[in-house]
């Protein structure tokens, strides 16, 4: 089967960062796709409709392709650009890509994505006294992830190599947004510049975009 020639539609809440990956990763590879939206917060992704269908595990974003379905916002990205230039040729290097996405979803969304979301969108009043016990942790969690990227890429461009790659793509999804988690990017130097650099690239989409 040429899946080239299949049909993308993205299930999705725009207000996700873990979607928008799937969108700049499309956009920067030129790949045209649909969305389809989902209110996480109304929970849409949880009618037995959507778990018998699109997802078991009652979550977006998921990248049908076709008739296929594939759940998990780096197995999508993946899907997308793994034959672009947006994942390295060096084999190290491409194992080391896959140690920054593994790093974002343990380490960074757990802490950054989480916080942002219970501030954001849910709203501090709305939380239970157990999400309220888990705040300092994730923000002390949270801050030792950025600053970690901070070292690493004190003097370097992106993430892996010389080149924009995957890895940058699933970090700077909910890194650029991570002011609205109650993190200070501005202690963040070469994060920052990080970011201003992912955003030049040809080819990028804002999160609204
Ligand atoms: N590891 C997953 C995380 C997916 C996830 O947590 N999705 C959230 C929105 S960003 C969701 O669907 N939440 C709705 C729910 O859990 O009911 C990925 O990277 O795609």
């Amino acid at each position: 089967m040429d899946e080239t020639m299949e049909q993308l539609i993205l299930h999705e809440d725009a207000i996700s960062g873990n979607c928008y990956k799937i969108r700049l990763t499309a956009a920067l590879i030129g790949a045209p796709i649909e969305r389809r939206q989902y209110h996480v917060l109304k929970g849409e992704t949880r009618t037995p409709d959507f778990l018998g269908q699109v997802n078991a595990n009652g979550r977006i974003p998921v990248l049908q392709i076709g008739n296929r379905f594939l759940p998990e916002s780096n197995a999508a990205c993946w899907w997308l650009a793994c034959r672009s230039p947006l994942v390295p040729d060096d084999r190290f290097d491409q194992a080391d890509m896959l140690r920054w996405m593994f790093f974002e979803q343990y380490n960074h969304e757990p802490n950054v994505a989480t916080l942002r979301f219970w501030k954001t969108y849910v709203g501090f009043d709305q939380l239970t006294d157990a999400q309220r016990a888990l705040i300092p942790g994730k923000q002390a969690a949270g801050e030792a992830a950025l600053r970690l990227m901070d070292e690493h890429l004190a003097g370097r461009d992106f993430l892996v190599g010389d080149n924009l790659t995957l890895a940058d793509i699933a970090l700077y999804a909910y890194t650029h947004v991570a002011e609205q988690g109650g993190f200070d990017l501005g202690a963040y130097p070469s994060v920052d510049a990080w970011l201003a650099k992912v955003a030049a690239y040809p080819g990028y989409i804002d999160m609204d975009g």
